[in-house]
């Protein structure tokens, strides 16, 4: 509790507020609003969620253990069922090991089972490193992503698991040479994800090839997050300024230079930006000034247990009125173009759109993959753009990239949509 109000009143002085207990009154109705969609049983249970509850002050112990269960079932099989596919686990073995000691859950006690064989989660994830470091020595990236990559190494490290020089090079090589993107700019996700993995290895004084290099590479990584920085605060956009602040607090920055970004995190969570609980999930720790090195040290001892999903009623959506029209034009990976049109009611999602003007069988289907963030937008006019082959179907509306999914983007006005099968 005192921390919690010296945190409060840490925070309210960065950004010059006057008043704590808005700040704290805030944190625990976002707190509620995460413990809630837990409770939601058609998605799979999600381990960054966990880890974000666990980071938390507030905590309701019973949905805890009953969301770390689950997680130990079924997203466990999901893990298992990707292996059986060929696939690779990095990120998400990385977040299940996140979660797992988030809760003081012993590691050694959960295998994996893969060709008939058992693994400890962390001997798995150390192989799928190995063989992410041979995919980018001789194809110059990760069969996944640097994102992926960095929460390898953050996950094993955080495990006290000693990091290879040959991987932890591999990454400090990536941010030296600007190859860790979005799309076509610098990620700044992945650039924080980059940084707290990087810092975590210092801090451990696990072995580098050149500790030198390593400060220069965590320096241009804060360098870079502080140069993201937009004219209201954000770092990146709304979705990345959480990680951001994060990063930056684990590399040791000083809150004078996270206090507007902290400052536009709070507005977005008073507006109500933050809805996805993956997005919540990543949003909460840094709100209360923890990071994800913190599970190093994590005791599950004398908690708190009075976090009540009792979220105050959800204010009314009001119906919304009229139609808009919307124009969907899809590109395909050979140049061709088609366009479709339709009215749709003011308000709805994208992934609501999609579907109404694929009942209407102009020509238009499409089809998703389930993933943390929600549906993932995958084929296209019978076209698939795999992540396999470095393309996906890019989204933007009125020549602006979209920076929500199709189920989390509402459409409230008269727009128009291309969707463009786009390398990577
Ligand atoms: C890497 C990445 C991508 C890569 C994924 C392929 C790869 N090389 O791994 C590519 C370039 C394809 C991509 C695409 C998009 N991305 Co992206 N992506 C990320 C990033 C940096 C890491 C995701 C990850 O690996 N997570 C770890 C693993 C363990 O979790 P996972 O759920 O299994 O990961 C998969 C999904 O996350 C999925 N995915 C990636 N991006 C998105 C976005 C959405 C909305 C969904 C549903 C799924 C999805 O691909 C991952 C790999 O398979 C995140 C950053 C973040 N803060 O999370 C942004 C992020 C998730 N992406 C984002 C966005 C907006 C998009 C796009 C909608 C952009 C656009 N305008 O088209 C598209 C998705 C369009 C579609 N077809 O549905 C936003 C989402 C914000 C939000 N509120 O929804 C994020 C948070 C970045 C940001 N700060 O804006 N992305």
């Amino acid at each position: 509790m005192i921390t919690l109000a010296i945190v409060s009143a840490l925070l309210a002085l960065a950004a010059g507020k006057p008043c704590a207990s808005d700040h704290e009154a805030l944190l625990l109705s976002f707190n509620k609003q995460l413990l809630q969609s837990v409770d939601t049983r058609d998605t799979l249970p999600n381990p960054s969620v966990h880890i974000a509850l666990r980071l938390s002050t507030h905590h309701n112990l019973a949905k805890e253990s009953e969301h770390l269960i689950r997680l130990k079932a079924e997203f466990h099989d999901d893990i298992e069922k990707s292996l059986r596919n060929n696939e690779l686990v990095v990120g998400r073995l990385a977040l299940y090991i996140l979660a797992l000691k988030s809760s003081c859950h012993d590691l050694e006690s959960v295998h994996l089972t893969h060709n008939e064989m058992k693994e400890s989660l962390l001997i798995h994830l150390k192989k799928e490193m190995e063989e992410e470091k041979q995919n980018i020595a001789f194809g110059h990236r990760p069969k996944t992503s640097y994102y992926q990559y960095s929460l390898g190494i953050l996950a094993l490290c955080v495990s006290g698991v000693r990091v290879s020089t040959h991987v932890s090079q591999k990454l400090i090589h990536a941010v030296e040479h600007r190859q860790i993107k979005h799309g076509e700019s610098l990620c700044v996700d992945s650039h924080a994800m980059a940084g707290m993995a990087l810092q975590c290895l210092k801090d451990e004084g696990i072995a580098v090839k050149d500790a030198a290099e390593l400060d220069r590479a965590l320096a241009t990584i804060k360098q870079r997050l502080l140069d993201s920085k937009r004219a209201d605060g954000h770092m990146g956009n709304e979705f990345s300024t959480g990680l951001a602040v994060q990063a930056l607090m684990a590399m040791g920055s000083q809150m004078e230079e996270c206090g507007s970004a902290i400052e536009a995190l709070r507005a977005d969570v008073k507006k109500g930006t933050y809805h996805n609980p993956m997005a919540i999930s990543q949003v909460l720790p840094v709100l209360h000034q923890r990071t994800y090195l913190h599970l190093k040290s994590q005791e599950c001892r004398n908690e708190d247990d009075t976090l009540t999903t009792d979220v105050d009623s959800p204010s009314e959506v009001l119906p919304s009125h009229g139609q808009v029209s919307l124009q969907v034009k899809v590109i395909k990976s050979n140049g061709a173009s088609s366009v479709f049109s339709i009215h749709i009611p003011r308000g709805s999602s994208l992934f609501e759109a999609l579907n109404l003007l694929q009942d209407k069988q102009t020509g238009f289907t499409f089809s998703t993959e389930d993933s943390l963030w929600g549906p993932f937008l995958s084929v296209v006019n019978e076209e698939q753009a795999r992540q396999t082959d470095r393309r996906y179907w890019h989204i933007s509306s009125d020549g602006n990239s979209l920076t929500q999914g199709i189920k989390d983007y509402k459409i409230d006005a008269a727009q128009k949509l291309t969707i463009k099968n786009t390398g990577y």
